[in-house]
């Protein structure tokens, strides 16, 4: 067994089209999700409002304006030795409503440009169709992916970047973090993965189960599709991963925590096993849910299996039996609990380097697929010191850590993985909070979370850090 990483593997950085580029009513783009969001803060959910309401301050809007600066950013990834870059492609500057016959040539022709330019430093595009920014037309006018006919719109948008980058982009992922629906009581997750609006008296944990069972065909769809347009691609599947632990060794606290992993990532199974776990079908029948899932739908997702394991990993959770021990029935909302032997982030984000060879073990003995770390980090408050630098020493120590326990999933269990992708390699707005003093970047954007400051952008400490860590194949830590 090798004991390095391989040396293709794929260094880089992960951003998201709407929480960086800005510009977001230029160019024929239309109004998307995240255009009606406002800014929270770490205790405030932001407020989804209907539609862009004057007055109000949407950090989206202008973002980092990377639509407008993309080149100098991909210069400075590039100056990291950044192998790879993970952006999305927003979905309304292609198809502004969703629901057009034909693509937006300027949103198109946005994305040959940027991946031209990453191109030439030889840094692979590593590609999201839907990160949390489908057209705000889908959900007001077909109640986001409640409706079966956004599986038709969600394709022609696939059909049409998979054509256009066929020569450009080789990794493709289709629904960023599609599990944090399993959330359904957030207002917040149910909008960003599947743009349903809560309605009074519906059961939303129904709603939230026909939603992803449409979103899944789609992604099986695309993958299949996919492979018809280049041979080559590598499609996978994307997922929030957060490892649950069991609060003891209480074999009712062991079960609830294994019945909560299944809860929260059945997803993978079906997009990477491509069937429905055997309890989900028993549980949607034990809820009379009675769902839109036809004999053809199955079909479809056997046929459209994912590649590889895209993933995100920023923290684990733990969770404890309730007093009904017969049902485990985990709800996301009101069954985790602190875990007392890790540390949480001023957001709440419990930081647990081991959890991540844990869940990379956990998934590789489940899915026997390759891996691909596309976004991990730590949100924390930067501070320009008088020397006009960032010593940003807490980010490098989290990092650090857990890139030593994914070297240690390569190398010593056995993993194979593709890549790793730090969040936010460049100061960028928080999809979670719409803030911008959450930070995850090497590279410091100046702007505040009022949308104030110069925009321009200085390199911290752990901007060299990571040149190295690179330069070295993660020999260097
Ligand atoms: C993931 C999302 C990203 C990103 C990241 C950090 O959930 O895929 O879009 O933003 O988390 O979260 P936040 O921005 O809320 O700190």
């Amino acid at each position: 067994m090798s004991h390095t990483l391989p040396k293709n593997f794929l260094w880089g950085g992960a951003v998201a089209a709407h929480q960086l580029e800005g510009a977001w009513d230029v160019a024929g783009k239309g109004v998307s999700i995240a255009d009606i969001m406002t800014v929270g803060s770490a205790t405030q959910p932001r407020q989804i409002t209907d539609g862009v309401l004057p007055g109000k301050y949407y950090p989206n809007h202008k973002a980092i304006d990377f639509y407008d600066r993309y080149k100098d950013d991909v210069k400075l990834f590039a100056e990291m030795g950044f192998k790879c870059f993970r952006t999305s492609i927003a979905w309304t500057r292609i198809f502004p409503n969703g629901d057009e016959e034909e693509p937006n040539e300027a949103g198109l022709q946005f994305y040959d440009d940027l991946f031209d330019e990453c191109l030439k430093y030889g840094i692979e595009p590593v590609v999201t169709l839907s990160h949390f920014e489908m057209p705000f037309h889908l959900v007001k006018e077909y109640g986001g992916w409640r409706n079966r006919k956004l599986i038709d719109f969600f394709m022609r948008f696939a059909e049409v970047c998979f054509h256009r980058y066929r020569n450009k982009v080789k990794y493709w992922m289709t629904f960023n973090e599609i599990n944090n629906q399993t959330n359904y009581e957030n207002a917040f997750s149910l909008m960003t993965n599947s743009g349903i609006m809560p309605r009074p008296g519906e059961d939303a944990q129904k709603a939230m189960y026909q939603a992803a069972h449409y979103e899944l065909v789609a992604s099986a769809k695309a993958v299949e599709l996919g492979h018809t347009i280049n041979k080559d691609f590598q499609i996978g599947n994307m997922i929030a991963m957060c490892p649950i632990y069991p609060l003891t060794p209480q074999p009712e606290d062991m079960m609830a925590a294994e019945r909560a992993m299944e809860t929260r990532y059945w997803f993978a199974d079906v997009q990477c096993n491509g069937q429905y776990p055997n309890w989900l079908e028993a549980f949607q029948d034990a809820h009379h849910y009675d769902l839109d899932i036809t004999d053809e739908d199955l079909e479809q997702l056997k046929r459209g299996t994912v590649d590889y394991i895209g993933f995100s990993y920023y923290m684990s959770f733990a969770t404890k039996a309730g007093q009904d021990t017969t049902e485990y029935e985990f709800n996301e909302n009101t069954d985790l609990v602190k875990n007392p032997y890790v540390q949480a982030s001023e957001w709440g984000w419990q930081v647990d380097p081991v959890g991540l060879r844990y869940a990379m073990n956990w998934m590789n003995d489940r899915y026997h697929l390759p891996q691909f770390i596309v976004e991990n980090g730590l949100g924390a408050r930067d501070e320009v010191t008088a020397d006009g630098r960032i010593h940003d020493a807490y980010r490098v120590d989290y990092l650090r850590k857990h890139i030593e326990q994914m070297k240690a999933a390569v190398e010593i269990d056995g993993v194979q993985l593709l890549g790793y992708t730090p969040w936010g390699c460049i100061d960028l707005v928080s999809a979670g909070t719409g803030q911008m003093e959450k930070r995850y970047g090497f590279i410091y954007v100046d702007e505040n979370d009022q949308g104030e400051g110069t925009l321009q952008r200085s390199k911290k400490d752990s901007f060299y850090w990571f040149k190295q860590v690179i330069a070295t194949n993660g020999e260097d830590l």
